[in-house]
């Protein structure tokens, strides 16, 4: 079953067909029915293999959904599917037709790789002249909103913002989040996940809590030190992503003729890289962990959020982080794939949702950045890994590093279209 790679390609592309909506994919059909904003960049960058024009299509349906303050929002819903099928909907959000939260900006990087994949069809349908705006407006909203710690990094305000929920790296600031009442919202995830993989019902009730606090300001990004129940963190890879993103904003502006704009974006990008090596960065540990702005600690979880700035090209702490990356705590080419957590830690569980497994996202951003550091046979295991997961666990949103069981949902978005693009990509034979 799927032994050759024509047979994993058809079977991906069977994937992405059946969870197109007709102007954009769905995470999954069942748990997550609607549009997610990172979920279609990494989407888009499958689709590109299979038809241009789609992968076009799902990122510019994506910014249709943006805001007028230039954030793009973490979820967009679908006007066909039944409210209740997801929680939160769009009732709760009190936002049109959208969620009001946003999710890692890996945008750019998407819109590059696609207008690269058919420049014809691109340059047909004014693609990088119609998304390069957007994404300036995209990227210039998270420093001008979203830098409450002052040194020129982006907070998010919600653990879903990281993209990965429920990392142990949020469990300390969200402990301080006062937890809403039971009862008052039905979990709609337990009807698809197995409740023991999905977080708990308390921090669902925390999440609920600071997502209603956020719609109840009218999702004014104001930062009050000494406010109850906030969340105000400053995520390495979030970061990570946004300089590798203005990277790509580089490269878009230059193809579109604009060298001083492009200059800038690679200038925004180094200092990033500064900023996160002087304020994220543990040199005894060998690692960037998350900062909490509310307290001013230095949080102590390796997560493979912590691996991120590997993406960053100029990153003088790289030859540490890659020591790190293959030693006890994610060993790197010798289990499968990137553990989402430290592989010695007490809380580590290689099935729980962002908590051990290993996700195709996370594995694919680790391979470009072990590729752009000349880590040539890790980068080569690793897309091995995740061919093999993918193959092995029908497509499943996450797999368990050690066994190579998968869970959560199968016939998962990105995992598939990762599968195509690793397919295609050559890079390491
Ligand atoms: C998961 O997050 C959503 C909330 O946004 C959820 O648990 O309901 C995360 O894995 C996130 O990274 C992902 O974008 C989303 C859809 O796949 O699911």
């Amino acid at each position: 079953m799927l032994e050759t790679s024509g047979a994993l390609r058809a079977a991906a592309a069977r994937v992405l067909e059946d969870n197109w909506l007709g102007s954009s994919t769905v995470p999954s059909r069942g748990l997550y029915p609607h549009q997610w904003s990172w979920d279609s960049a990494f989407i888009a960058l499958g689709l590109r293999h299979l038809s241009p024009e789609r992968a076009r299509r799902e990122l510019v349906t994506l910014f249709d959904g943006q805001w007028r303050d230039g954030r793009v929002p973490h979820i967009l819903f679908d006007p066909d599917t039944p409210a209740e099928s997801y929680f939160p909907g769009p009732g709760f959000w009190r936002a049109g037709r959208t969620s009001g939260l946003v999710q890692p900006p890996v945008h750019a990087r998407a819109v590059w790789a696609v207008h690269q994949a058919d420049p014809a069809g691109s340059a047909a349908e004014a693609f990088l002249a119609t998304l390069y705006p957007k994404l300036q407006a995209w990227h210039r909203y998270l420093p001008a909103h979203r830098d409450f710690g002052g040194h020129g990094l982006v907070s998010i305000v919600h653990p879903w913002e990281s993209g990965m929920d429920n990392s142990p790296a949020w469990d300390e600031p969200l402990s301080r989040v006062t937890p809403v009442g039971p009862g008052l919202f039905t979990r709609r995830d337990l009807e698809h996940g197995a409740a023991a993989d999905r977080p708990t019902d308390e921090e669902y009730r925390r999440y609920v809590r600071l997502a209603a606090g956020y719609r109840d300001r009218g999702y004014a990004d104001v930062h009050w030190p000494a406010e109850r129940d906030g969340f105000t963190v400053e995520d390495p890879g979030f970061n990570a992503l946004l300089a590798d993103a203005e990277l790509a904003l580089a490269e878009i502006a230059l193809a579109l003729g604009l060298p001083a704009a492009a200059a800038g974006h690679r200038e925004s990008a180094a200092r990033m890289v500064k900023a996160m090596t002087e304020r994220l960065w543990d040199a005894r540990a060998g690692f960037f962990f998350a900062f909490d702005v509310r307290t001013g600690r230095m949080g102590r979880e390796y997560t493979c959020g912590g691996l991120l700035p590997l993406l960053l090209p100029d990153l003088a702490v790289a030859p540490a982080l890659l020591g790190t990356a293959t030693g006890p705590r994610f060993r790197l080419g010798r289990v499968l794939a990137v553990p989402s957590y430290d592989l010695t830690a007490h809380g580590f569980d290689p099935a729980k949702y962002w908590r051990g497994p290993a996700w195709a996202n996370v594995g694919w951003l680790v391979r470009e950045g072990l590729l752009r550091h000349g880590e040539e046979a890790l980068a080569r295991q690793l897309r091995l890994d995740l061919l093999n997961l993918a193959r092995w666990t029908g497509f499943a949103e996450y797999a368990d590093p050690l066994s190579a069981v998968g869970h959560g949902a199968r016939s998962f978005g990105w995992t598939a279209a990762l599968t195509v693009d690793l397919l295609a990509d050559d890079r390491t034979g």
